[in-house]
């Protein structure tokens, strides 16, 4: 007997498209400049986020993992040998609809770590001077993110930190880092001792550069700034 060919309905056939992460992403970084002075900043008026923390608190690994760029910032096992600003150039953009983007132009800067210079003198500086020239006297500068290090919520250098941006009055993000060095609920007693003692006006952003936890919710954030959609 004849067997008769079974139809086979089809669908539509599937769509072969890159799936992309929701919300804003970074498309383009690069290193552009170094600076210890006010004059060899970047010309122009493009937008800065700024990126600060204790020297080791994961903050190359971080700028690494949010730009998607392995290698773009140096990570080292050498603490304090970043002493200069450095300037990245970065384009990023986000989806309005299925055929439009919008695409933004900032540079992300990268502070040196403090903490790590010690003297025998009590009254040391936390960090350098051109540091807080930079912070106090930047224009562009629309968000400094202050790193922590989720494991060490309350060291007095931190706190140092914060408190002297906090009266420059420069908008902060708080930035956990190494959170995937946790336990679960190691994670959440820490997270909720940083936005203790850190109080800021958005809540403090846990994040991994390892599994990159906390990428979309921290380029929300700078988007949001970017755009100027914050009062
Ligand atoms: N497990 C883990 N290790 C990290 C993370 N971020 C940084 N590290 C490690 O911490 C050390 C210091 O990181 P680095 O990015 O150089 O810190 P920086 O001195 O603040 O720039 C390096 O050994 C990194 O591999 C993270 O999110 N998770
Ligand atoms: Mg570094």
């Amino acid at each position: 007997m004849k067997q008769r060919k079974k139809q086979v309905k089809r669908g539509p056939a599937p769509q072969y498209t890159r799936k992309e992460p929701k919300g804003p992403r970074i498309i383009a970084s690069a290193y552009t400049a170094s600076a210890v002075r006010a004059d060899q900043y970047p010309e122009g008026d493009t937008v800065e986020i700024a990126f600060l923390g204790r020297s080791n608190v994961g903050k190359s690994s971080l700028i690494n993992s949010l730009c998607n760029h392995r290698g773009l910032a140096l990570v080292s096992g050498q603490p304090g040998k970043t002493r200069t600003i450095n300037f990245f150039s970065i384009t990023s953009k986000e989806d309005i609809s299925d055929t439009e983007e919008l695409r933004y132009h900032w540079f992300l800067v990268d502070l040196p770590g403090y903490g790590f210079a010690k003297t025998d003198k009590g009254n040391r500086d936390i960090w350098s001077s051109f540091i807080a020239d930079y912070i106090l006297h930047s224009d562009r500068l629309m968000l400094l993110c202050l790193l922590i290090d989720g494991r060490h919520p309350e060291l007095p250098i931190d706190q140092e930190a914060f408190k002297w941006l906090t009266e420059s009055g420069v908008p902060l993000q708080i930035v956990v880092t190494k959170v995937d060095k946790l336990k679960s609920s190691e994670r959440q007693r820490n997270m909720r001792r940083i936005k203790e003692l850190f109080p800021t006006k958005t809540a403090p952003i846990a994040y991994s550069s390892l599994n990159h936890t906390g990428r979309e919710l921290l380029l929300q954030r700078i988007n949001t700034v970017i755009v100027g959609e914050e009062e």
